[in-house]
């Protein structure tokens, strides 16, 4: 493989970003592939364009598997529409293939999204890596940031750690339950109530719906005093049923972030995690390069499988070796 010179990739990628921020549908799709492979392109791609984001209310859709997730993303694309916003989707690990038509049930609403080129949809794999969030989620989602899309959502399937991820990645964080889970509140409740900005009671044309947001009225107010005003609303994805609240309670929740200046908070936090995680990263790259090229790891290693060197001495000499 030969690499191709670095100041053609330049242009190539300033000029790719140059179209997507003239809303260019076809440009934003091929800096988002570049990206999402990991290529030097979509790092320069996201270097240009990394100014023109924050922009976008970023909301993360979080729940178990099949509990309407993908449904109630569709309503409510189609409701922030109607509000004149644009929208991006991305559908992290998605269980079934994330079509216009496995997101919403209804053709009519199904038509109405799959014509609209103010939404874009885009599904991502997480490859494996542990986690509900794929390696490269908060750099698409500043791509579709940086080509003007108001609003964003985030869906992942979410289990305890991931749910806590997701809402690290997103301003607003909605939580998607359903009476049909069971004892799905018991077992997640600790994980859910510290991330949730919003809680949606999805199926909610399923009996046991009242029961569940009752217990869940009796969490929230049990919850811890810095998170008092968690919102719980009912929905029924499937018709649309208390979307246009849910979409009202996602907007309030921006606002009081804005207003509070917790969102102001949050970026330097976020901002603070996305470095430091770099940061680690390509050091840890850099050392495990040189100390697997000259061999040094294996021998630092096998010496303390054999107990003649203790493991934070290895690891010091590893360090020493890299920081010369
Ligand atoms: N009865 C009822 N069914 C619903 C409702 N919302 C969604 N469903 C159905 O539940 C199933 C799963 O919906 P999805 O939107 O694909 O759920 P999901 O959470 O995105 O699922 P995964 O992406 O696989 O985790 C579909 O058959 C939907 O039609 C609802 O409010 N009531
Ligand atoms: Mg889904």
């Amino acid at each position: 493989m030969t690499p191709r010179p670095p100041q053609a990739d330049q242009g190539e990628a300033e000029e790719l970003v140059r179209r997507l921020l003239k809303g260019e549908r076809r440009a934003l799709a091929r800096v988002l592939s570049l990206v999402e492979n990991g290529t030097a392109e979509g790092r320069q791609a996201l270097a240009a364009l990394y100014r023109h984001t924050g922009r976008a209310h970023t909301v993360g859709i979080t729940g178990a598997s099949g509990s309407g997730k993908s449904t109630l993303a569709g309503c409510l694309a189609l409701e922030f529409r109607r509000r004149g916003r644009t929208v991006g989707v991305v559908a992290v690990d998605p269980s079934s293939p994330f079509t216009h038509g496995a997101f919403l049930g209804d053709r009519i609403r199904m038509q109405s999204l799959s014509g609209d080129p103010e939404v874009f949809v885009r599904s991502m794999a997480t490859r494996g890596e542990l986690g509900g969030l794929a390696p490269m989620t908060v750099e698409v989602v500043a791509v579709l940031d940086a080509a003007g899309k108001d609003v964003i959502m985030i869906e992942t399937v979410g289990a305890g750690q991931d749910e806590v991820e997701i809402a690290s990645a997103a301003e607003t964080t909605v939580v998607v339950l359903t009476p049909a889970g069971g004892d799905e509140v018991q077992a997640m409740k600790a994980g859910i109530m510290e991330v949730a900005d919003i809680l949606a009671v999805n199926k909610a044309d399923l009996p046991a719906a009242e029961a569940l947001m009752a217990q869940l009225r009796a969490l929230t107010g049990m919850a811890s005093p810095e998170r008092p005003e968690v919102s719980i609303l009912r929905t029924v994805a499937t018709k649309g049923e208390g979307v246009a609240e849910l979409a009202d309670a996602i907007e309030e929740h921006r606002r009081r972030l804005e207003a509070s200046g917790e969102l102001e908070r949050q970026r330097l936090e976020r901002a603070q995690r996305q470095v430091l995680a770099l940061a680690r990263h390509q050091l840890l790259a850099g050392l495990l390069r040189d100390a697997e090229r000259d061999g040094r790891l294996e021998e630092l290693v096998r010496s303390v499988a054999r107990r003649e060197l203790d493991p934070y001495a290895a690891a010091q000499r590893l360090i020493e070796r890299a920081e010369r």
